[in-house]
């Protein structure tokens, strides 16, 4: 995992084009306006930006249901906007990467306009289309019994040509059949060539292991009895040709650029398969994002029934995932935010006021010792918590967290006690937290539109906004600006290092040793607002010289509530 790379070693941050910057007071973020931020990017210490889908699309889910892969969303700007956003990263030595979404499109992309006309429509195989079933009182069933993402069965029937169609997410992302040749190529073509003869520097590939599908398909294990449909991962990711088709578009288009190429991986717990993916020999992608650690929480059969998670189960996650590419040559991901994710100073530190600077500048600490490519969302850096728990479910803009409201509504007849606790858990792991705009100063709206914001801002931006923290030594921003910094300075331990957990057993604190040769650094963090023991690790037989913290202690005795604490072991 040891050779270099602009890659491994850049820190990349994530855009959500809506909820960033509205230069036009539409209300609705703009590619302008993330030029119009790219100083303070550079200043920050970023390196690759990485932008959520400005494709066109009707915006079911925001983007990631594309109906032209080579047009902009008319509301983020124009095509000249997206040249102009291209050569300003570069004329900072910033890289660019593009959403990747081509398990499915948007049922308005012309391709399934096509496909949806009949039966022998040119495009009928361009999309997964399958004939009813039928019970044995005659009622029109799926081809099987497979369950959204956004609840519900995964086929929606089409009236007009008389078949169902595959959608592993909403009815209006209809799946694209990879098994065709020819929608391989238009992908190839139109969704990755078109923007990389642009100039653009990669991709992050979305649902990047469910193109290929069992086949034919067959009903799921009843995993929920209570339901109709199932969860079918295991006959949706990884499939027979996954690999094949990976490596086809390595051949026909990666080998071709100097790209980046990240990959949502969802479902894949074995670490040898991982690197069927990641390993620079397979030539398939360059990292990809392990999910454990941020589904923390999330329950075992719906992710909105949320379970409490401890440290110990952290732990296992993050050695599992920092330690599988020592000795080869994989590479990994280091991350805790992302547009489908809550905020993680609520969900791994503490949003109490007295604790959400100290908790998000360990947390900072944490992901800047980690091995592997550091990805930071955007808020992360200043500190952005989740939305207020008072926050009414008709402000919750999101299809995942509004689908899953309603089901249980359905589910359980709207019993008070059941629709309370479903909106309880959404104001725990909604992806709306994620989601509302950028709180960029004190002004209305946090100064992220002149107009009447497509979502309302978080009700704290006062007391947590960019302009605020950037005069002040003291803030989160200031300290993720030195958090970035140490860890370019330290990156042979910090990015290349090999991670050794320490103290695996303590439930308070998160202790471990990143190796390079001979040479090691020690990273304590405490994850609870009390004061805890600092426990040096029997590892551990050098002397201590402190090279990075968050608090003024220096106590041996004891750490600080979400105290954080590097030492290089002499
Ligand atoms: O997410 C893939 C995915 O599996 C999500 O359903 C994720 O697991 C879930 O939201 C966790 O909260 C990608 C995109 O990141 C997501 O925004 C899209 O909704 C989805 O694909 C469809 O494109
Ligand atoms: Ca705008």
């Amino acid at each position: 995992a040891d050779s270099r790379r602009w890659w491994k070693e850049g820190t990349v941050y994530q855009i959500y084009p809506s909820s960033f910057k509205d230069s036009n007071g539409d209300g609705i973020g703009d590619i302008p306006g993330i030029i119009s931020k790219l100083d303070y990017l550079n200043e920050l210490g970023i390196n690759i930006i990485w932008l959520s889908p400005h494709y066109k699309s009707p915006q079911v889910d925001m983007g990631y249901d594309i109906s032209d892969y080579k047009d902009v969303h008319a509301p983020y700007g124009t095509l000249q906007d997206v040249k102009n956003l291209i050569d300003g990263c570069h004329k900072r030595n910033m890289k660019l990467i593009f959403d990747l979404v081509i398990n499915h499109t948007s049922s308005e992309h012309p391709w399934f306009q096509e496909s949806r006309k009949s039966k022998e429509s040119a495009k009928r195989d361009w999309y997964i289309w399958r004939p009813a079933k039928y019970d044995d009182q005659g009622n029109r069933k799926p081809p099987c019994n497979w369950r959204s993402f956004f609840n519900g069965s995964a086929w929606q029937w089409d009236e007009q040509s008389q078949e169902y169609y595959l959608h592993l997410f909403a009815t209006d992302q209809p799946d694209l059949n990879w098994e065709n040749e020819s929608v391989r190529q238009a992908i190839y073509d139109e969704a990755m060539k078109f923007w990389l003869d642009l100039g653009v520097d990669g991709f992050r590939v979305d649902t990047v292991n469910m193109y290929s599908k069992v086949l034919p398909f067959k009903d799921a294990p009843i995993e929920v009895s209570t339901d109709e449909f199932q969860p079918a991962q295991m006959l949706f990711c990884n499939g027979p040709r996954m690999h094949e088709f990976l490596t086809e578009m390595n051949d026909q288009v990666l080998s071709n650029y100097d790209t980046m190429m990240v990959g949502e991986l969802a479902s894949t717990p074995d670490p040898e398969h991982v690197l069927k993916y990641v390993g620079a020999s397979a030539k398939q992608l360059d990292m990809v994002f392990q999910m454990d650690m941020i589904h923390l929480g999330f329950g075992p059969s719906y992710k909105y029934d949320f379970h409490p998670w401890t440290l110990i189960q952290l732990k296992d996650a993050l050695t599992k995932w920092q330690q599988f590419i020592i000795d080869n040559d994989g590479w990994t991901t280091s991350f805790l935010e992302n547009h489908d994710q809550a905020r993680s100073i609520s969900r791994f530190g503490s949003d109490d006021p007295l604790y959400r600077s100290v908790s998000g500048k360990m947390l900072a600490t944490f992901l800047c010792t980690l091995t592997g490519t550091l990805f930071i969302y955007q808020g992360q850096e200043i500190g952005m918590i989740n939305l207020p728990k008072s926050w009414p479910i008709e402000e919750y803009k999101d299809i995942e967290s509004i689908n899953y409201y309603n089901y249980i509504k359905r589910k359980t007849n709207a019993d008070p006690a059941a629709v309370r606790l479903a909106f309880e858990n959404i104001g725990k792991l909604a992806r709306d937290h994620s989601r509302s705009p950028f709180q960029w100063d004190d002004t209305e709206h946090a100064g992220f539109t002149t107009g009447t914001p497509w979502m309302k801002v978080n009700d704290v931006y006062p007391e947590i906004n960019a302009k605020a923290q950037e005069c002040d030594q003291n803030s989160v921003l200031s300290f993720w600006k030195k958090a970035i910094k140490f860890r370019n300075t330290y990156k042979d331990y910090c990015v290349y290092g090999d991670f050794y957990l320490c103290d695996s057993k303590n439930t308070s604190t998160v202790t471990y040793i990143k190796a390079y040769k001979c040479n090691k650094i020690l990273v304590v963090l405490n994850f609870t607002k009390d004061v805890q023991d600092f426990i040096i690790p029997a590892e551990v037989t050098g002397e201590l010289e402190l090279i990075f913290n968050n608090t003024e202690s220096t106590d041996r005795e004891s750490l600080l509530a979400f105290e954080a604490r590097v030492y290089l072991v002499k």
